[in-house]
């Protein structure tokens, strides 16, 4: 479910498996690796695991660690333009510190409430 940010409430949380891959990596393009991810919006940052069996694997097992995490912080999120992926429902994330992702999603509603999730969460940001 979705938490939305708001001064007068908790932090963005929410978690789910996605579809992601780098594109871009400190603003040096590189080759694309799709991987399915367990992912978690904490606050401003977004945390993502290579998923083995979905949504049990993160927490509190020993692949517990992040592959990687970006900071939403000054990014900004988009739909993605047919030439960056054959894909549908692909959301292009860019991070201030030219990280680049992909994040995907066979499910509508699903990749629809990540979009609005991140969208509001650097909007909210912007507005601190
Ligand atoms: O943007 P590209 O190069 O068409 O991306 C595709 C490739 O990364 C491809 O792997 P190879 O580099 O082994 O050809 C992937 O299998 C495809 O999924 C990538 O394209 P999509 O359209 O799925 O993002």
């Amino acid at each position: 479910s979705t938490y939305v940010l708001d001064l007068n409430d908790k932090p963005s949380e929410k978690c789910g498996v996605l579809n992601v891959t780098k594109i871009t990596e400190n603003g040096k393009r590189v080759r694309k690796n799709w991987a399915s991810s367990w992912t978690v919006l904490q606050g401003f940052s977004l945390l993502f695991a290579k998923g083995q069996g979905g949504s049990t694997s993160w927490f509190g097992s020993n692949q517990s660690k992040p592959e990687f995490t970006v900071d939403l912080r000054g990014g900004s999120v988009e739909w993605a333009s047919k030439d960056k992926s054959s894909k549908k429902h692909v959301i292009e994330l860019k991070t201030r510190q030219g990280t680049e992702l992909l994040i995907q999603s066979e499910i509508d509603s699903v990749i629809n409430d990540w979009y609005r999730t991140l969208t509001e969460t650097i909007n909210t940001h912007q507005a601190l």
